[in-house]
């Protein structure tokens, strides 16, 4: 998080704060294991705020379409609070799920301000959707950072159950937190549904965290 006058964007240009704006940087990252449906977040999000993006975004994958080190884009948003007017930069990172590139997804989640996973519904994704999720608690617990869960692939045949989900992760059973965000979002990432609303309760907590709202 940073609260600075210049900021380099990812092809190294700089963008000078305007002086009325206070200029604001938080990091999202997209977290889960692989295959999960992190990049087609990602490319949701990308279609659905081509107005606001600040940057093309970038993606490199391997030759089988995986992601080889991680997706990147900005998004701008202003936001009035406390009647003064904030301009708001989110860099957006997805991270490899792949095993061999751990060093890789620890230098993704360094600096994150806020946290989205995505746990795939598939039944036989139990088992890294739990070592995946630990690894995330692990990393969030000393740091206090807000994330979201995000149930994705909920179109498949035979997708877990969302009880079942919550009890293998130990999430609580209720569907939402005392502050009215959902325990789990499931989601359709392949067609967009509950993308967007995913994304945008996270940045309400990222910026509610930022202020001590
Ligand atoms: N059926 C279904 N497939 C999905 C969904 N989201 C992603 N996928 C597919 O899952 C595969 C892996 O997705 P990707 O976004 O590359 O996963 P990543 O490794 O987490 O970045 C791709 O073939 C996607 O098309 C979804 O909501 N439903
Ligand atoms: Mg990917």
């Amino acid at each position: 998080m940073k609260n600075t006058e210049v900021l380099l964007n990812d092809h190294g240009e700089a963008m000078l704060s305007n002086h009325n704006d206070g200029i604001i940087q938080f990091k999202i990252v997209y977290w889960g294991p692989g295959e999960s449906g992190k990049t087609t977040n990602f490319l949701r999000l990308k279609e659905k705020f081509h107005f606001t993006k600040l940057t093309e975004g970038y993606s490199i994958e391997t030759s089988e379409g995986r992601t080889l080190w991680q997706d990147s884009l900005f998004l701008s948003f202003k936001f009035n609070i406390n009647e003064k007017k904030y301009n708001i930069i989110t860099q957006i990172v997805t991270c490899t799920g792949q095993e061999r590139f751990l060093s890789t997804r620890e230098y993704v989640l360094d600096g994150a301000d806020g946290i989205i996973f995505i746990a795939d519904s598939h039944k036989d994704m139990r088992e890294q959707n739990k070592r995946s999720f630990r690894e995330l608690i692990n990393f969030t617990q000393h740091k206090e950072i807000p994330y979201i869960v995000q149930l994705n692939k909920r179109d498949i045949e035979d997708a877990v159950t969302i009880e079942d989900f919550k009890k293998l992760l130990g999430l609580p059973k209720d569907e939402t937190y005392p502050d009215g965000t959902y325990v789990v979002y499931p989601a359709v990432a392949l067609n967009g549904e509950n993308v967007v609303d995913c994304f945008q309760d996270l940045i309400v907590q990222v910026v509610f965290d930022y202020f001590s709202l």
